[in-house]
């Protein structure tokens, strides 16, 4: 009997409402604490608990079918790792929503994304921003951060960031001024863009369907 995998993140801003929105699509699993398997009962999907990070490339790689990560993730791991494919968007998922947006230091008089051209630009997403400022014929050096990308310009180590904002006030803390929204994203469940075997593809198509009668529902 065919069963499916479906990571999502273990603890993070998007675990609870990951796990909620399986939860209303019928799925129940039995787990002890910490354990990062959670085996599916009545319907046989099974739960991964990892780092979202992880998530994109776990589907990459095959250890998974299904797996709910932001979209700001996906495209980032897609960039760097697969020419900026081999994903597929199943669903958006209307939670974890921010916007990736380039911003400067509140005192530097700059109008336009174009005046970046060549500056240095603190990011954790480096792939995905330069690719969004490619679009706009705009070239940067991205140094690449894993987190306070926020406190680069004051440390002089870059002159503007690319970062996750959602209500602006990490910003605004730091002397920063959001120019310009690059990129909005949102939770979202993703699968391998590679076919999957039909007992597998059944399974994920009735899943599908209860997932859309849940967001139905919730809209
Ligand atoms: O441990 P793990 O690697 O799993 O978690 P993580 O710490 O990397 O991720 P987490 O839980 O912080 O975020 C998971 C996902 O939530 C992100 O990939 C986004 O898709 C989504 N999300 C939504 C956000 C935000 N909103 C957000 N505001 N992710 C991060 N932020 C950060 C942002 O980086 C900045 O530092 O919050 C700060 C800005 O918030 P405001 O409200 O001050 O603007
Ligand atoms: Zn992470």
């Amino acid at each position: 009997m065919s069963r499916l995998r479906v990571a999502i993140q273990k603890s993070g801003r998007l675990s609870d409402r990951s796990l909620g929105v399986l939860k209303r699509c019928g799925l129940r699993f039995a787990h002890s604490k910490d354990k990062l398997f959670w085996f599916g009962q009545d319907f046989p999907v099974d739960l991964l608990l990892v780092r979202d990070d992880d998530i994109p490339r776990m589907l990459l790689d095959g250890v998974c079918e299904l797996g709910i990560v932001g979209e700001n993730i996906a495209r980032e791991v897609m960039l760097e790792r697969n020419g900026g494919t081999g994903l597929t968007c199943l669903r958006k998922l209307g939670f974890g929503q921010c916007r990736l947006s380039l911003a400067v230091p509140e005192d530097l008089e700059i109008g336009s994304l174009q005046e970046l051209q060549g500056k240095r630009v603190a990011t954790s997403y480096p792939a995905l921003t330069r690719a969004l400022l490619g679009e706009q014929g705009v070239t940067v050096q991205a140094v690449e951060l894993s987190g306070s990308v926020e406190i680069a310009p004051g440390l002089g180590t870059a002159d503007a960031i690319s970062d996750l904002v959602s209500t602006g006030s990490t910003l605004r803390a730091n002397h920063l001024r959001e120019l310009e929204v690059l990129f909005r994203s949102q939770a979202a469940l993703y699968s391998p863009s590679t076919p999957l075997p039909d007992e597998k593809q059944q399974l994920l198509d009735r899943l599908l369907a209860r997932l859309e009668g849940v967001l139905q529902a919730a809209e």
